[in-house]
């Protein structure tokens, strides 16, 4: 396979140092919106930072690579801190942000496939956990050796599907 993580040189003070900027994007794409998740998002993108930065095999040259990593962002509603992450490892121009939540945008409130980057359409709670186990499942049966992430907000948890 050869996918790597995104760069093993980067230490924990340079992931610090992405997170504070990665909070200072997502905060002002919500801000230009008018519109978004503030505390979703901010939740979960020191996760993000982690998962994109160190340990997925992902490659943005190579999105559809059958081998990638996958990882399904369940709590769809954070959307801004996906969409920031994804745009900073190069899924797509940084300067796409700027088109969040505009008319035509391909960044719209809940990701969406039409994203580079993104892998399932989420945002109604509690399905991308089925996603995630299905999408595991299909590997073992595909005898693929990629792995499935998947984040849930804690009041997901109680939808009934999960
Ligand atoms: C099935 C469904 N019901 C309601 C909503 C509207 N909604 C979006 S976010 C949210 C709250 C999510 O809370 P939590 O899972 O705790 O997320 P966190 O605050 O941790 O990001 C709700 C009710 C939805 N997206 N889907």
């Amino acid at each position: 396979m050869q996918i790597r993580p995104a760069n093993p040189l980067l230490d924990v003070r340079d992931l610090e140092l992405k997170s504070i900027q990665y909070r200072k994007t997502l905060l002002s794409m919500i801000k230009r919106a008018n519109s978004g998740h503030t505390a979703g998002s901010l939740s979960c993108v020191d996760i993000l930072n982690v998962l994109y930065n160190r340990v997925l095999r992902v490659d943005p040259q190579n999105p559809t690579d059958p081998d990638r990593d996958r990882y399904i962002h369940s709590k769809g509603h954070s959307v801004e801190a996906l969409y920031t992450v994804l745009a900073d490892r190069g899924f797509f121009p940084v300067e796409e942000l700027d088109t969040f939540e505009q008319y035509g945008t391909r960044l719209i409130g809940h990701p969406t496939r039409n994203a580079p980057g993104v892998e399932q359409n989420t945002g109604a709670l509690g399905h991308g956990l089925s996603l995630a186990v299905g999408t595991a499942l299909a590997a073992k049966k595909d005898g693929r050796a990629y792995r499935v992430f998947t984040i849930l907000g804690d009041g997901e948890l109680t939808e009934g599907s999960v």
